[in-house]
């Protein structure tokens, strides 16, 4: 997430009070510090937290001033101070009720607003009509053409996932395989392939919890995948952290290695923009209401160290919104997850999953925001001859509704799935065509292509 930190927006006198001759040594302990932080953010809106710490003398009443970026920001409901806005000017005063503040006391007010563009931070900050100097956050991300670079942090807009210029985008990468398994493949040589010649946008990091995944080894899990939003974000592409679910079928059985996990990697990550968190990569034999249920009690763990990342929540029937277990997109149209900022997963393999599954997809993408978290060439087993035809009908049709996809794997596992030939792991070259399958070679070619991304 981009979080603005007003770090120790610091006054240049008391809150209020004209400066006191107190002895250079004091300085740090006057002033003020405000902590402003986009909390949400969904199309055209957004929500904020702004803390006061008073670092000075007490006050008796204050009034904070900022100024918004254009007057095309506008607070539209603030709370715990009386708010108002002329132009770009907003004016926050003390409640009675909240009025005084000790030194070291904080307060915590905010307010949701609207906006045109792009939103960045306030500046200008006073107190009682006294310029706070500080800088007003963290710098944004530098546009250096890359992926995040260019879009910055991700939201979910209507049924899209949109960038910082609130427009549109589709991101194209590519899944690990498990890391409990094809460590090896995960190497500078081979995220400089993925980033430079594969030019993706999202590396997927499948963290399975079984199979002597995370459940074997939560620290040295988290830590593995940590290592790897650092790689994917060295090089400016997007990573998506895949709770890797699968038996089980109910993500429920791991709730609590869930809240422990996302705890932790949210707080670890908060402040990146190339972090997504997926939940439960594929619910199976288990009701939509318990995936609900289960993603009503992840999400506020996340949320409450990450507040703006993007979740995608898995569905019913391995991620197939429900059609391989004979249901569909309307039981989650007519019952959704109770929270902002999220989309739904779906997962298909070419071989395997055809017209029923792609009619369901165009249906459902009116009405739900979908991410294509992991999809095959192949069959469902990972095997099988890879369908040319059926994954060209697919790609084409998720890159004509802008769904984000990545496919299983970026690996060299022996499987027709992977898009290396077995044994590249054991070298050094990513680049040349030699390393790649036939599912390889066919998604390279189609990753590669200019993005285009909006940024007006
Ligand atoms: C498969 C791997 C295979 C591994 C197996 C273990 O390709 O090497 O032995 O998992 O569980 C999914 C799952 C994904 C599967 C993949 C192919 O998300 O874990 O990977 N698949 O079967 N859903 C549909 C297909």
């Amino acid at each position: 997430m981009k979080r603005f930190l007003a770090l120790l927006a610091t006054c240049a006198t008391v809150l209020g009070l004209t400066a006191l001759a107190a002895p250079q040594s004091a300085v740090a302990a006057t002033g003020c510090r405000v902590d402003y932080t986009v909390t949400n953010t969904w199309q055209g809106g957004f929500q904020a937290a702004v803390k006061i710490t008073n670092l000075g003398a007490p006050v008796a009443g204050w009034k904070l001033e900022f100024a918004m970026p254009d007057a095309g920001q506008r607070v539209a409901q603030g709370w715990n101070a009386t708010w108002s806005q002329s132009g770009s000017a907003v004016t926050a005063t003390a409640p009675d009720w909240n009025a005084a503040l000790a030194t070291g006391a904080t307060a915590d007010l905010g307010f949701t607003g609207s906006f045109a563009a792009a939103n960045p931070a306030p500046s200008a900050f006073t107190l009682n009509g006294v310029t706070c100097t500080g800088s007003t956050g963290e710098p944004p991300v530098v546009d250096d053409g890359t992926p995040v670079g260019i879009n910055g942090q991700l939201h979910v807009c209507g049924v899209n996932l949109c960038n910082q210029y609130d427009r549109p985008v589709q991101l194209r990468g590519m899944s690990t395989h498990g890391i409990q398994w094809f460590s090896q493949c995960y190497n500078a040589a081979s995220m400089d392939a993925l980033a430079h010649d594969w030019k993706a946008d999202l590396l997927r990091i499948a963290m399975y919890v079984q199979e002597d995944g995370y459940e074997t080894d939560p620290a040295g899990f988290t830590d593995r995948v940590n290592g790897l939003v650092d790689m994917a974000e060295d090089r400016g592409m997007y990573a998506l952290i895949d709770f890797h679910t699968l038996t089980p079928g109910d993500p429920n059985y791991n709730l609590d290695r869930a809240k422990t996990f996302f705890a932790s990697v949210a707080a670890r990550n908060a402040d990146k923009a190339n972090v997504i968190y997926e939940i439960a990569n594929e619910p199976n034999g288990v009701s939509w209401s318990a995936i609900k249920s289960y993603a009503e009690q992840v999400i506020p763990v996340i949320r409450a160290a990450d507040p703006d990342a993007v979740i995608v929540v898995g569905t019913r029937g391995w991620s197939s919104l429900g059609v391989s277990d004979g249901s569909g997109e309307s039981e989650i149209i007519n019952n959704p997850v109770n929270a902002t900022n999220i989309m739904y997963t779906f997962h298909f393999y070419a071989a395997s999953h055809k017209d029923d599954y792609r009619a369901a997809v165009s249906r459902a993408a009116a009405q739900l925001p979908l991410f294509v978290t992991e999809f095959g060439t192949v069959s469902a087993t990972g095997g099988g001859t890879m369908d040319r035809a059926s994954t060209t009908t697919w790609l084409d049709l998720l890159d004509q509704l802008k769904i984000s996809y990545a496919n299983w794997t970026y690996s060299d596992a022996p499987e027709t799935s992977a898009a290396l030939r077995p044994g590249t792991c054991e070298g050094t070259d990513y680049s040349t065509s030699g390393v790649l399958t036939e599912s390889g070679a066919l998604l390279k070619d189609r990753i590669s292509t200019p993005d285009h991304f909006p940024t007006g």
